[in-house]
Formats: C-alpha cells, structure tokens, sequence
C-alpha cells in the first residue's frame, strides 16, 4: 500500500478476513464497462432466458458473500411490474465512502469500474462462486435501469445508472435507523441484449433460490411476485443446510441410517499460484444416508455451484469412503478371504 493515500477505515477489518490488502494503490486504472456491452457472452454466457436468470443470481451472490461473511441473515428478490427486479439485503451496505484516488464513491467504482479490485474484488467475494465480484458490474452494463440504495451511517443513499453510465450520482434521500444497514438493488435487463426474453420466471429463480438455501444454513431468501396475476411469495430456509437437503432426497425411500451421517471439517492449506504462497482454508462438509436402492446419487457443489461433472472433491471422497471401510472391515475381519 502506497502511504500518500489513506484507505477507508473498514480496510483494515476486511483485509484480515480475506487476507488481502485493500487500498487505493491497487485499482490504478478505470476501466468502463463497456467491454461487457461489446461481448455479454463472455461475462454472463447467452443472453437468452438462462442468461437472464443469471443476472439476479450475479447480484444475489453479494449479499450471499456478505452473510458467508457473517454481516446478513436475510434476503429478498423482489420481481416488480414492469420487467424490473430487486435484491436486497440486510448486510452491511456497499461502502459510500469516496475513493481518495478517483474521487467517486465506492459504492460507484463497484458497480462501474471492471476491474475496481481489493476488498471490492476477489478479496471480499471469496466463496459464493459467480464472476469473483463482476456480476454485478456486468449486470449494470446490460441493464435499461440499475439503482443501487444503501443505508449505512443512518442514512438511505441512492445511485442510478443506465446501461451501466451513472445517471444520478450517489445522494442522500432520507434518514433511515442508525441500526438498520444493507443494499438493495434494482435493475432492468435491456431488451437490446436479452433478445429471447426479459421475462422473469419465478419458479426458475425459485429452484436455485432453494439450493442457495439449504447451502447457506440459516439465511432467509424471500421470493416476492409482484406482478398483477401472479401475486407469490415463497420463503426458503433451512436452518440444518444440506442435512435437510439430504433428508428430503431420502423421503419415500426405505432409509437403512435413519438420520443421516454429517461431517465437516477445515483444512488449512498453502499453495503456490504465480510464483507466491498463498494461504487458505477448504472448508468441506459432506452428508449422506444410505438406503436400499441399488442406485446412488451424489450432488456436489463447490463454492455454491453445482458441479454436475463431479471433481477432485468427489473423486477424493470416493476412494476415502471405500478405504474406511475396507480398513473397518477387514480390522474387523468382516471380509471372507
Ligand atoms: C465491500 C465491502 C463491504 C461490504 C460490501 C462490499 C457489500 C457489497 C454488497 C453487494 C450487495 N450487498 C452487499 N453488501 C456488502 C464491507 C463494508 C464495511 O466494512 O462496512
């Protein structure tokens, strides 16, 4: 960190947690979001209704960040009239402070500038998978509207832009309780990028709403249909993650473990990435329940996302379960020769 600037005062708190170093020194160029306009395909894959799908959960894997960081117990999607949408959250808002290089708040440099890095990067979106703290940012660029309100210091500060250009800067429209913190976004997928469709499908957004549930233990998502016709509301949340997950994939199976068998664990790990040591830890928690079926069916997930190909992660719990109970049989000389 450079010493003629002077970094926000939450840098240092944050810089601990993803043990990285915040400062102004580390974002030295602005790059507009215009790249993402040229190419959507490369940030969010098709823009077709999957795509569209993906924009919201780009925006809710933020507030999803900010519970894994332990500052947000719930969430709310919001499908409004008129072909917008909202996420909000009760964590801690996006900072407003200004950046003391570029003279723009925070909260504009995150939802404008590509490649704004530090806490606002990868360092504070470190688990919930999506594009490592862009989403948003893209999600900006190829939306009609995009408002961003924040209610930090006991104030509701408000920011808006068009296709991903800043159209109102960041003010302050009214007090809210010094208690009360979070972020709510709000947007409007441009029709000119989303060609198939702009409609949002609440059973769609329903399903991973459910997954982002049962993997985030004791985070309450709230999905509210608005639109005339089709007024829902559907709450989603598991106080037992994907213990519950579990059980509810052995309800109407004949269970041989009535309850079923949950580990977790963390193993501190160094690696060696572009010449450096860097330090982290793998967090790992499995679930599993046998029953009669001669089939089995394995689900795993890394950082929030699916991997229906399995991985390392998978492979690697195989062959340890097949060793422990190698080893637990034939300790136990439960194996004919
Ligand atoms: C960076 C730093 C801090 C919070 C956030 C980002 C943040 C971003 C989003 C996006 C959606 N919801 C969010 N909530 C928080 C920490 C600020 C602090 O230390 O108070």
């Amino acid at each position: 960190m450079s010493d003629n600037v002077t970094p926000p005062e939450d840098a240092e708190k944050l810089s601990t947690g993803a043990q990285q170093e915040y400062g102004a020194a580390q974002i030295d160029k602005l790059e507009g979001l215009e790249a993402v306009r040229k190419r959507p395909g490369m940030y969010i894959g098709d823009p077709d209704e999957r795509g569209l799908h993906h924009c919201v959960f780009e925006v809710l894997d933020n507030s999803i960040d900010e519970h894994l960081a332990g500052y947000c117990s719930k969430i709310i999607i919001q499908i409004h009239e008129g072909g917008t949408i909202s996420v909000i959250d009760n964590g801690r808002g996006i900072p407003v402070d200004m950046h003391p290089k570029f003279g723009i708040p925070a909260v504009e440099l995150v939802l404008t500038n590509l490649h704004a890095g530090g806490k606002f990067g990868q360092g504070a979106y470190k688990y919930s998978g999506g594009l490592h703290g862009v989403g948003a940012k893209c999600v900006n660029a190829l939306s009609d509207f995009f408002k961003a309100e924040v209610r930090r210091d006991g104030k509701r500060h408000v920011i808006t832009f068009e296709r991903g250009k800043t159209t109102e800067k960041l003010h302050v429209v009214g007090p809210c309780p010094d208690s009360q913190t979070g972020t709510a976004i709000t947007f409007l997928p441009d029709p000119t990028i989303f060609t198939d469709t702009v409609e949002f499908k609440f059973d769609l957004l329903a399903r991973r709403l459910r997954e982002l549930a049962f993997l985030n233990p004791g985070l309450v998502i709230e999905l509210v249909d608005e639109r005339s016709g089709q007024e829902r509301t559907e709450t989603f949340y598991y106080a037992d993650g994907i213990r519950e997950f579990v059980k509810q994939l052995g309800e109407n199976k004949t269970l041989i473990t009535a309850e079923p068998i949950a580990m977790s664990g963390v193993r501190h790990i160094e690696v060696e990435y572009d010449g450096k040591t860097m330090e982290d830890d793998v967090i790992v928690d499995v679930v599993m329940q046998y029953n009669d079926s001669d089939r089995y069916q394995i689900q795993c997930y890394a950082n929030s996302i699916f991997n229906a190909d399995g991985g390392t992660h998978l492979s690697g719990f195989r062959s340890s379960l097949t060793r422990a109970i190698n080893n637990y049989a034939k300790t136990n000389n439960l194996l004919k020769d």
